[in-house]
């Protein structure tokens, strides 16, 4: 009997972790962290951007069409560099700057509606690319 009730623990602890390991596997990618950005006074929509190992926050960030962008970077402190790149030639965006610990400032104005990625595109030797390994986004502009 006691034996029983021990397999029964061990059944269900197995369960549980499978149960966890298939949690922990959906969670692979990063979270949404969205942000509007906030249009002011002088008609400049203003929006930041911190990038480290391996994320940008926010990820995903409103614009307005047709409306300049001030669009402020740097990254967290540590010794992993990045960048942030954005190829969307068809909206007017178009930059491949690299992440310093100091915010540097990029602008830009969007002339299309749509959604258009950024992301890191640095890589150690054979690992992944930052890109690949979370360090992506999305500029979405709206009307
Ligand atoms: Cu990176």
């Amino acid at each position: 009997m006691k034996f029983r009730n021990l397999m029964f623990s061990v059944t269900g602890i197995l369960l549980l972790t499978a149960i966890a390991g298939i949690v922990n596997g959906e969670d692979q990618s990063a979270p949404t962290k969205a942000f509007q950005a906030i249009v002011a006074a002088d008609s400049l929509q203003k929006a930041e951007i911190v990038g480290g190992s391996y994320f940008f926050t926010p990820n995903r960030i409103i614009l307005k069409v047709n409306i300049p962008v001030e669009l402020k970077i740097r990254k967290e402190p540590g010794i992993v560099p990045h960048n942030i790149i954005v190829s969307a030639p068809e909206a007017g965006i178009v930059f491949d700057a690299p992440m310093e610990n100091e915010a540097t400032v990029i602008r830009f104005t969007p002339t299309k509606v749509g959604s258009y990625p950024f992301y890191c595109n640095k890589k150690l030797l054979f690992f992944q690319s930052h890109r690949e390994k979370g360090m992506e986004g999305v500029l979405e502009v709206v009307e």
